[in-house]
């Protein structure tokens, strides 16, 4: 299974080749941990279907054929994992309601649109928030965080680690973006932006003057070519990976929100293993988890030069114009942080500062 996704990604690149477009579909990426561990004992057979949003480039399916080598590794192939990526068996909302009736078994979302299981999720919504990547992952492994993913218990859906969708970056195919009135637009109407189903997210755009309209990832491809929506935001990894470079003409380096992913199986699967097997996905899952932020760091800038190489206009911002962004969101911290709980955001808070002083 290892080599399998290897030489997927191989004939995926080599797709990309025969059209005569001599671009890489992945950066140099480093190897996954070698496998280690006990083999578990034979609980019988056992066959989850994981469902993915995002591409067989992406990191997050990446990690998740690790996720299966793992398992079918220290189970000798009692375990095995069929993941199918591109939203192909439904969008995030769609798949975590599939775990809850037990249609599926496994998913991987944003925690943005799960702030509706979990409302406390929605402290990494808050703009601006976590300014570095180790703060991000020293707030998804803390004690709080860990709280989060266990009060899903109960509802059907089993969240076993926080991972890394990433920093937020804005595309667009009206303007160049430099400012929140470049976003407002003074003498043209403001930009239409697609965001995650989120109450947070809607807040943020608002703000910033333009027209959100939360929508599915799956349907976002479609709603930007047909100009239903003038941009999105997400990582530059998922903007090249899922395409949209060929229908937003312009990004904007805003990095606005940090987003974790989540991976989740279905309380009823969980429920029918044996508690070996559920230490196993447990243990998994976590490497995984942190396999797939290192692939997304190693995707991050490539992402993106990778855009400007595919065309994209990439305005980068200084420090004074992400503060023109900052002060404009200031109202979503007076609206939300109170909702979320002070105390969290604090915490938050004081992790993003103590990482910008290391
Ligand atoms: O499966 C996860 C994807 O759907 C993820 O990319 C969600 O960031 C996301 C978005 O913008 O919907």
């Amino acid at each position: 299974m290892h080599h399998l996704w290897k030489r997927t990604l191989l004939m995926t690149g080599a797709t990309l080749l025969s059209s005569g477009i001599a671009y890489a579909q992945t950066p140099d990426l480093s190897d996954p941990p070698e496998i280690e561990g006990d083999t578990v004992g034979d609980h019988g057979s056992v066959t989850l279907r994981m469902g993915l949003g995002l591409a067989e480039s992406s990191p997050q399916y990446i990690s998740s054929q690790y996720f299966a080598d793992i398992l079918d590794q220290r189970s000798e192939g009692r375990i095995t994992v069929n993941v199918f990526p591109n939203s192909q068996l439904g969008d995030d909302v769609q798949m975590m309601e599939m775990l809850q009736t037990g249609t599926l078994d496994m998913t991987y979302p944003s925690s943005s649109p799960a702030t509706s299981y979990v409302e406390e999720l929605a402290v990494f919504d808050l703009p601006f928030l976590l300014p570095t990547r180790e703060a991000a992952v020293e707030a998804m492994r803390s004690d709080a965080a860990q709280e989060m993913l266990d009060a899903f218990d109960g509802s059907g859906i089993k969240a076993l680690a926080f991972s890394e969708n990433g920093f937020r970056q804005l595309s667009n195919s009206a303007r160049e973006v430099s400012s929140p009135e470049d976003v407002a637009g003074l003498d043209v109407r403001g930009l239409t932006i697609r965001t995650m189903e989120n109450p947070v997210h809607l807040a943020i755009w608002e703000a910033l003057g333009a027209n959100p309209t939360p929508m599915a990832f799956g349907e976002l491809f479609s709603a930007m070519e047909q100009g239903v929506v003038d941009g999105q935001e997400n990582p530059w990894s998922t903007i090249l990976t899922s395409n949209f470079y060929e229908v937003q003409e312009y990004g904007s380096e805003t990095r606005h929100v940090y987003t974790p992913f989540i991976k989740m199986i279905s309380e009823r699967t969980w429920d029918t293993l044996d508690p070996e097997y559920q230490e196993l996905i447990q243990e998994a899952a976590l490497q995984a988890a942190d396999y797939e932020i290192q692939l997304s760091s190693e995707y991050d800038d490539w992402s993106r030069n990778q855009l400007e190489e595919r065309g994209m206009k990439i305005t980068r911002l200084s420090d004074e114009q992400i503060a023109a962004f900052q002060e404009a969101v200031q109202p979503v911290y007076d609206e939300w942080a109170p909702r979320i709980g002070e105390d969290l955001v604090a915490e938050f808070q004081q992790i993003a500062e103590s990482s910008m002083t290391e």
